[in-house]
């Protein structure tokens, strides 16, 4: 059975010593980094600590943009100067925070992340690759340093483990202490029914329709053993493009029988392209490695690059990549 390792003392009284901290998340966070960084601040908050959010966005999805205001975009001169502890949730490399990484140069870091894959990196680390979430990480500091969950705090911990177990769909057999975790925050006030609500209502129509286009351009290469589907800059004229489909987009494509792997490109301004990358449970394809090949991160079963490259030509690049795993 498995059962989270305790948390260094040495991390554990850097942060009781310490009086200022900034809390960073990884770019196009998603509920689990924004949930993470959410906990980890109120927690520093009810420490009696002074504590600021960062993150490089973008917070562009509807559901996420009216946080935008709770996060710096820059860490300034002033604030780096006052020699603040920086906490990072929910990454697995110094890219994953983009241009952030620069500008904590020098800064004592402690990392706390579940992710498998990815580079060592900061002063310190906390990472757990079998915990579901990383807030459920986060958990696990709250009850170390002793400070109370309250129904708020309660309710960004169950959002982040949602976001990442697909609301319970991608634990395993054996994980029962996942389950009781869960089930400490429904005794602390959370309710199930009320989060999925949150993470699955409130589309706008556009959003649907955008998601069917994807759907609808979907295509099964290598024997039906991989499913690609693409967006274009032109999309945002015609379709919301800001809400990602990708979770559903993932969950319909991966549902298709045979199918290992499914990979989504969506160009960005400038010549990028972001790629989403899912493989399925009985395939031995690990989609973390291969992100992180692409300069991205992630897990075995799900991760994400952006690259510097034409999606025609990243798209080329990657279907070989598969091609190969596929056979090895
Ligand atoms: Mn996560």
């Amino acid at each position: 059975m498995f059962s989270y390792p305790p948390i260094d003392e040495e991390i554990l009284n850097l942060i009781r010593s310490r009086e200022e901290f900034i809390v960073i998340g990884h770019v196009s966070p998603d509920g689990d980094c924004l949930s993470s960084q959410m906990a980890m601040n109120t927690l520093l908050l009810k420490m009696g600590k002074t504590t600021t959010m960062a993150n490089a966005g973008p917070f562009e999805r509807s559901e996420i943009a009216h946080l935008r205001a709770d996060f710096l975009e820059h860490i300034d001169a002033e604030l780096y100067q006052r020699n603040p502890l920086v906490i990072i949730v929910d990454c697995s490399a110094p890219e994953r925070i983009s241009y952030l990484a620069e500008e904590i140069e020098g800064l004592t870091t402690i990392v706390f992340d579940h992710h498998s894959s990815g580079e060592q990196f900061g002063t310190y680390r906390y990472i757990v690759p079998r915990s579901v979430s990383t807030t459920l990480i986060i958990m696990q500091l709250y009850k170390a340093l002793d400070v109370e969950i309250s129904q708020e705090i309660a309710e960004h911990l169950f959002f982040g483990f949602a976001t990442d177990s697909g609301f319970f769909r991608f634990i395993n057999a054996y994980r029962g202490e996942t389950l009781r975790l869960a089930a400490e925050l429904v005794d602390l006030g959370v309710s199930p029914n009320v989060m999925s609500d949150r993470m699955t209502g409130g589309k706008s129509f556009g959003y649907v329709k955008y998601l069917g286009k994807l759907i609808d351009r979907s295509e099964s290469l290598l024997n039906g053993k991989l499913m690609v589907s693409s967006s274009c800059l032109a999309d945002k004229d015609a379709y919301i493009t800001t809400d990602k489909p990708s979770d559903s987009l993932y969950a319909m494509l991966l549902s298709v029988q045979g199918v290992e792997v499914v990979m989504f490109f969506k160009e960005l301004e400038g010549g990028k392209t972001e790629i989403g990358f899912r493989s399925s449970h009985q395939s031995n394809v690990d989609v973390g490695a291969l992100a992180e090949q692409f300069g991205g991160g992630g897990h075995k079963k799900a991760a994400g690059a952006t690259v510097d490259q034409d999606i025609k030509i990243v798209r080329k690049l990657l279907i070989e990549a598969v091609e190969r795993l596929l056979k090895a």
